[in-house]
């Protein structure tokens, strides 16, 4: 069995905590409202009440409590930070006084799950800024059929909702935050009820923390009624991908976690996972259809797009394998998630165009997250060795044809470009409707781009016949309607992501859809 190895990581919790203690003083410095200036010599420290433990998941199993981010990892490692002095934060101070009244002892901060509000008071009391944000729902149809007779109509959620380990190991991402939203405590009921109020058929999750998916989120979920699936990535990260579907609209047809990592293939040397279930409505629609839905949180690395499109060409050979049905078709796909690509990327115009020239493009314009990216290697053929046995056509490879010529088609992957069989169209349009900003998914204090997208096999074209349209729209889903994404100055208007209200650095993604009998 192959052993990944692992790094020393014994100063990581202190690490994290110095990491997190400089976060708290710059937000103190920032927003506190009472600016008292001490001798640092004379006059003591005041109280910081804001411990590592806050920060953390509080049921966080102990172990655990280090910071993969202070390890050497190209994928996390954040970029130099200018650091400050912790004496600094001598010269902050929150107005409480020092002594034995005011401090909460150590170890009862570690054992009480307190109330939000309740034990960093100081921290909630910021500046009062309106932190929700306004969304509205657009109708898109153009169906011949206004009702849903004859239909299947479900919604379907893509959402990043930013693992605590991943935001305790890139503090320095929400430096604009007030440490407090950061609880793991305060933002699992921010994201539940989010989930909640949405309430979508089909749920897509990225970055979804293991131990928080067993112990709380899966079990809320079960209890509104849906089934649950994850698939948690290789290696240390403790986050994976999750699928749920309501039972009462849904059955498990199938189940096809996906794992990136190929030994020994050394474009296939990460950690990311993808996840695809293949689902019928239930016996109550009268529909005997399938879909497939797919998720996934390619890699982030902004240099590295040749291994996304590698990736990513796993996981549409994977797709195309599992959605393949009894007479030769491919039922309609949902393809959702992270792709750490924005929508001039040609990553992006992959997916939605079936084909790429691929040859000649620096690795670090691949994905776009970076205006000017450093290094000049560009793709060359093959992208991915034969030995993955996936063809140029992003398909896996017959193994048992022994016609040499069909193998050498089938493969092809000395040619310039690759291609997928799926046709499909990305449900937002990337810039909004009315002023024509760019349309925001993911945002913190360096960066605010789309990253994240549902794809769908659209239904081709809508005919003026009645007869000609359900033939035409038998073949895919047709999109209904979708909750409108937002522009940065909005986010800017509620102080970005993650806010009081809004719990992850990532917005969820909703669309309505219709399946046709
Ligand atoms: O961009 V993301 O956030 O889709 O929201 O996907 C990755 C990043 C996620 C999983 O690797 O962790 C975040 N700088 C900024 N963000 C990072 C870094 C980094 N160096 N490393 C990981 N992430």
């Amino acid at each position: 069995m192959f052993v990944r190895p692992l790094s020393a990581v014994a100063s990581a919790p202190a690490g994290a905590a110095a990491a997190v203690w400089r976060h708290c003083c710059w937000y103190w410095r920032k927003t506190s409202p009472l600016i008292i200036t001490r001798n640092p010599i004379n006059s003591p420290r005041p109280p910081c009440s804001f411990t590592w433990s806050a920060v953390s998941s509080s049921d966080h199993p102990r172990h655990l409590r280090s910071s993969p981010g202070l390890m050497k990892n190209p994928d996390t490692e954040p970029p130099p930070v200018k650091r400050r002095k912790s004496s600094e934060c001598e010269y902050a101070s929150d107005g409480v006084q020092p002594g034995p009244k005011n401090s909460v002892s150590k170890e009862r901060r570690e054992r009480s799950p307190v109330p939000p509000g309740t034990l960093y008071p100081h921290l909630t009391r910021t500046k009062e800024i309106r932190t929700e944000l306004k969304r509205q729902w657009e109708e898109l149809t153009e169906s011949c059929e206004t009702t849903s007779v004859g239909a299947f109509d479900f919604s379907v959620m893509s959402y990043n909702i930013l693992s605590q380990e991943l935001l305790l190991s890139n503090t320095y991402l929400y430096r604009h935050c007030n440490p407090y939203v950061l609880q793991w405590h305060h933002r699992f009921s921010n994201l539940i009820a989010e989930l909640e109020h949405h309430s979508a058929d089909i749920m897509c999750l990225q970055e979804v923390q293991e131990d928080h998916y067993q112990r709380q989120i899966k079990p809320r979920l079960e209890h509104l009624g849906y089934q649950c699936e994850y698939k948690r990535r290789t290696g240390r990260k403790l986050d994976g991908c999750m699928i749920a579907f309501k039972k009462s609209h849904f059955t498990l047809s199938s189940l096809h976690p996906v794992e990136f990592f190929r030994q020994g293939i050394q474009i296939l040397d990460r950690d990311n996972v993808g996840l695809i279930v293949v689902l019928k409505p239930a016996l109550e629609s009268g529909l005997d259809r399938s879909i497939c839905v797919v998720t996934t949180h390619l890699l982030y690395n902004p240099r590295r797009g040749d291994i996304k499109l590698a990736q990513l060409a796993l996981l549409l050979a994977e797709i195309s394998r599992v959605a393949l049905q009894d007479d030769g078709t491919t039922c309609p796909v949902l393809l959702c998630g992270d792709f750490n690509s924005v929508p001039t990327s040609p990553l992006y115009t992959f997916i939605t165009d079936s084909k790429l020239e691929y040859a000649g493009i620096p690795i670090g314009k691949v994905s776009g997250q970076e205006e000017s990216p450093r290094g000049q290697r560009v793709l060359t053929p093959p992208l991915w060795p034969p030995s993955l046995g996936i063809s140029q056509l992003c398909q896996y490879e017959c193994k048992t044809n022994a016609d040499p010529d069909v193998q050498k088609s089938s493969n092809g992957l000395n040619m310039r470009h690759i291609e997928h069989g799926l046709k499909l169209t990305s449900v937002y349009s990337h810039f909004l409707k009315g002023n024509g900003h760019r349309e925001i998914t993911t945002c913190h204090s360096r960066t605010a781009i789309t990253v994240d997208y549902i794809f769908y096999s659209a239904a081709q074209s809508h005919e003026s016949s009645y007869t000609e349209c359900r033939a035409a729209q038998d073949q895919g889903l047709e999109l209904l309607s979708r909750l409108a994404l937002v522009s940065e100055s909005q986010l800017r208007q509620v102080n970005l992501l993650p806010n009081h209200r809004h719990s992850s650095d990532h917005l969820p993604l909703i669309a309505r859809f219709r399946l046709h009998t």
